[in-house]
């Protein structure tokens, strides 16, 4: 045996045990009560959760966006994720004009590959479906991305009609359509509106996205996806309206899956009125305490799928970019290595329970978006552990942190219990808070929906 963690507590999503667990070749190879110590390498985890690694469903990796490029490459972005406990990332490959989805893929794989230091997939962001273009999503499901995103935003968004069009596509070929629900021409009127008026700080980016700016977009998605019966995954959900309008599509048997992610779990529109508020800008924004409250609501309930991270980390001198207005404030914010501590400390807490934390950043993700290695303990799927420990108090600042960033929103956020170890496929890539892990040992993870 390569590796025996012994006397842990074991955690899925519906079960806590304690018991041995084996690795070998880079599998979980047994789970049972004494496996011995006839290992390669023994540790005792006493005292500690064992887990499955996270999957992060949401991250922009490298990504040219706002008149740069988001800082973490996939190098910075995969090692982080190591160390906050995440083995797996999903990076959204955002088509050029005119390229064939499988030419997505390929170009940017050929940058992740050799970066990579755990395992990623990828989603594509669809910007054209011209002629063959919409059929070439075939390719891609084919070579194991079976699923693809689509901005209501943005000026690389899509139309309403390519969106439905690539709804009834996903529908005739079975693949998950992903949606960044925001009303792009209410956004850019109100932008107009504030700027014209000398309104520049933070506060008005909040105001020009607030609520109904975002639920509107997701009940006029699932609407259209209600009509052609595709799936339909909605990220980063913010929102009490939009909330109300999954909960109700799942209660009618629609296939509507919802993903939360820390930020809004954790923040209000509040912090836009802060000094640093500008590094809180992402789209969608924080809002409202209502919000947030329908957000923990769901996702205790199981209307909340999912939590991932939406990691698009900028520096310091790019969000400064917005000091006198904000609209030229790259958007987003860093978290990949953030997500699984900060879900654990609620679960620490009693907030969740354990088996919810691995639901929602582990089981879920894998199940949903077809990992069919990742996302739980079972022998046979991918060693991907986490040795967590429940007594370690932790303070979340810049220099601890494992991303090319110069700044956190999460900087000073006290949480009770922290990783301590994580495995990639057996390898341990993070111990006590030292990066282990190498470039290039991630790999490409092929996905087939199952759902
Ligand atoms: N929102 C962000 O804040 N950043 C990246 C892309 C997005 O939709
Ligand atoms: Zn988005
Ligand atoms: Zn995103």
């Amino acid at each position: 045996m390569d590796l025996i963690i012994k006397n842990g507590m074991l955690v899925s999503a519906s079960e806590t045990y304690q018991a041995d667990i084996a690795v070998k070749d880079g599998k979980i190879t047994a789970i049972s009560n004494d496996l011995g110590t006839d290992a390669t390498s023994v540790i005792d985890a006493q005292g500690k959760y064992v887990l499955p690694g996270a999957i992060d469903a949401h991250t922009h990796l490298a990504m040219p966006f706002g008149g740069t490029v988001s800082s973490d490459d996939y190098f910075a972005g995969t090692r982080a994720a190591a160390c906050g406990g995440t083995t797996t990332v999903f990076d959204f490959a955002l088509q050029d004009f005119d390229e064939p989805m499988l030419d997505v893929i390929k170009r940017r794989d050929k940058i992740a590959a050799p970066q990579a230091a755990v395992d990623y997939a990828f989603h594509i962001g669809v910007k054209d479906i011209h002629g063959e273009l919409l059929d070439s999503m075939q390719a891609a499901v084919d070579c194991g991305v079976p699923s693809f995103k689509i901005f209501m935003v943005y000026d690389f968004g899509v139309s309403d009609g390519v969106f439905y069009q690539l709804l009834e596509k996903s529908k005739e070929i079975n693949t998950m359509i992903s949606v960044h629900a925001e009303n792009n021409d209410l956004v850019n009127y109100n932008v107009k509106k504030f700027l014209s008026a000398g309104k520049t700080s933070p506060w008005y980016h909040y105001l020009s996205r607030p609520e109904f700016v975002e639920g509107e977009a997701d009940l006029r998605a699932i609407q259209w996806a209600k009509e052609t019966g595709a799936k339909l995954y909605i990220v980063h959900l913010a929102n009490k309206q939009g909330v109300e309008a999954v909960t109700l599509a799942k209660q009618e048997g629609y296939p509507i899956y919802a993903e939360t992610c820390p930020q809004y779990l954790h923040f209000t529109r509040d912090v836009y009125k802060r000094d640093d508020g500008r590094n809180f800008v992402c789209s969608p924004p924080m809002k409202g305490q209502q919000s947030q409250d329908a957000l923990w609501d769901a996702l205790k309930r199981g209307d909340i799928d999912v939590v991932a991270t939406d990691h698009c980390p900028f520096m310091q001198s790019e969000k400064d970019w917005g000091l006198n207005d904000f609209s030229k404030i790259p958007n987003g914010c860093a978290g990949v290595e953030n997500m699984y501590p900060y879900m654990l400390d609620k679960a620490n807490k009693g907030e969740i329970t354990f088996n919810k934390a691995v639901e929602l950043c582990a089981a879920n993700p894998a199940r949903i978006f077809g990992c069919a290695d990742k996302g739980s303990l079972t022998i046979g799927k991918d060693a991907d552990i986490v040795i967590y420990d429940p007594n370690k108090d932790f303070t979340i600042t810049c220099e601890k942190m494992h991303s090319d960033y110069d700044h956190t929103i999460w900087e000073g956020t006290d949480l009770t219990g922290y990783p301590e170890m994580t495995f990639s496929r057996g390898k341990l890539v993070f111990n006590n808070g030292e990066f282990l892990g190498e470039a290039g040992y991630g790999k490409f993870i092929k996905r087939q929906l199952t759902e």
